[in-house]
């Protein structure tokens, strides 16, 4: 469905200091509290939802940072849209010949005017962007751990809690020990992935190569950030799949993957590739292609996980995603009812509740709130 044109009355952004339930490490840096930036918007008639940006409190995953994107957001971007009618569809390549790069600031604000859309047309966010999915898979992501032991206690929990992939973050030190004993203590049929956050260079091919004997769904954006090339230049001497991540901002670096066989699947994190637009582009470009996607996570609160929960329920997110329920991340999430997962590892997606699916509370918000903007 496109999504109809309104008008933009008011954008307001918020940070707010949520403390994660553990630390979480890759090989870029740890997290403790994630700073979060949450986006509100009213259109004309009074209607208001709720969004969320992505970036990181530093710029060690993408350049991009809570305050370069503050700054994108309130001073370039929403002056864009801000008392204007705007149709969300075409808010992408608006902010796209207007501003280069800062897609993380781009992708908070075009991703609340759909869930500002679909709240306006009684419909859900996931069917509005065409998502056919009654629930997701689930996976997890888990950090950077002290020791291979520790790292099998912690895949124990997580397997009896029911999630269907584990994904384990990966540098140099921390890799083939850390996965030799996952496979040693739960066998070699565990849907298992390592994600590597940019740490190694082609100077590691005898490692990475090690990886191949372990049987790993995929192994996520093992070289720098932003280089396609070389990653063309590892996949073939490896058999395990590459997925990028970082790498990938919009449908041209996707097309690029394949023109490059620099991989062969790709996360999707909607705030990374500024929004829908971009990430529907890149669904149904992958979905022609064969190339299997998932949809990745920024330790979202639940504002930002409905998002990415919509954006999952779409067909070619064939793989299950980095979309983990609220307590693995918050004591208490913002957002009711809470995401939750069943005992197969599926969270429900809420295809019948308009809007984003969930109740946003804006007391608690208010509470936690250290800065806010209003344009
Ligand atoms: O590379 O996918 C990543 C979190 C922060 C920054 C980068 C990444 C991640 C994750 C966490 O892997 C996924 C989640 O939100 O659970
Ligand atoms: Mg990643």
């Amino acid at each position: 469905m496109t999504p109809a044109p309104f008008h933009l009355k008011r954008i307001t952004l918020r940070e707010i200091h949520l403390p994660l339930v553990e630390p979480f490490a890759i090989s870029s840096g740890t997290e403790t509290v994630r700073r979060i930036t949450l986006v509100e918007m009213e259109d004309g008639d009074g209607v208001t939802a709720w969004g969320e940006g992505v970036a990181a409190a530093l710029p060690n995953y993408n350049s991009e940072s809570v305050d370069t994107a503050w700054m994108a957001m309130s001073q370039w971007l929403a002056p864009l849209i801000v008392g204007k009618t705007v149709a969300p569809a075409e808010v992408y390549d608006l902010f796209h010949k207007a501003m280069r790069g800062h897609e993380m600031a781009k992708g908070g604000l075009e991703m609340t005017l759909w869930g500002l859309a679909a709240t306006r047309q009684g419909v859900s966010l996931a069917k509005l962007l065409g998502g056919t999915r009654e629930e997701i898979g689930t996976g997890i992501s888990i950090g950077i751990q002290p020791s291979p032991d520790k790292l099998v206690e912690k895949v124990e929990s997580y397997l009896a809690q029911g999630y269907r992939k584990i994904k384990v973050k990966i540098k140099p030190g921390f890799d083939i020990p850390y996965v030799r004993a996952v496979r040693e203590a739960f066998g070699d049929r565990v849907p298992m992935m390592v994600d590597a956050n940019n740490a190694y260079t082609l100077d590691d091919v005898a490692v990475l190569k090690q990886l191949d004997a372990f049987g790993l769904i995929m192994i996520e954006q093992p070289l720098e950030w932003d280089d396609l090339v070389r990653h063309g230049q590892l996949q073939p001497q490896l058999q395990t799949p590459i997925c990028l991540d970082e790498s990938i901002t919009k449908l041209e670096r996707a097309q690029d993957m394949v023109t490059l066989g620099a991989g062969r699947i790709i996360n999707i994190k909607p705030g990374r590739v500024a929004g829908f637009t971009s990430s529907l582009r890149i669904h149904d470009y992958t979905r022609a292609q064969g190339i299997p996607v998932w949809c990745g996570g920024m330790l979202e609160s639940g504002i930002g996980r409905a998002y990415n929960v919509a954006l999952a329920s779409l067909p070619n997110f064939t793989l299950p995603g980095d979309i983990s329920p609220s307590r693995r991340y918050w004591a208490q999430d913002i957002v009711s009812p809470e995401w939750e997962m069943n005992d197969d590892g599926m969270i429900a997606v809420p295809l019948r509740t308009p809007g984003i699916g969930v109740t946003v509370d804006t007391a608690r918000i208010d509470n936690l709130t250290v800065r806010s903007v209003t344009i």
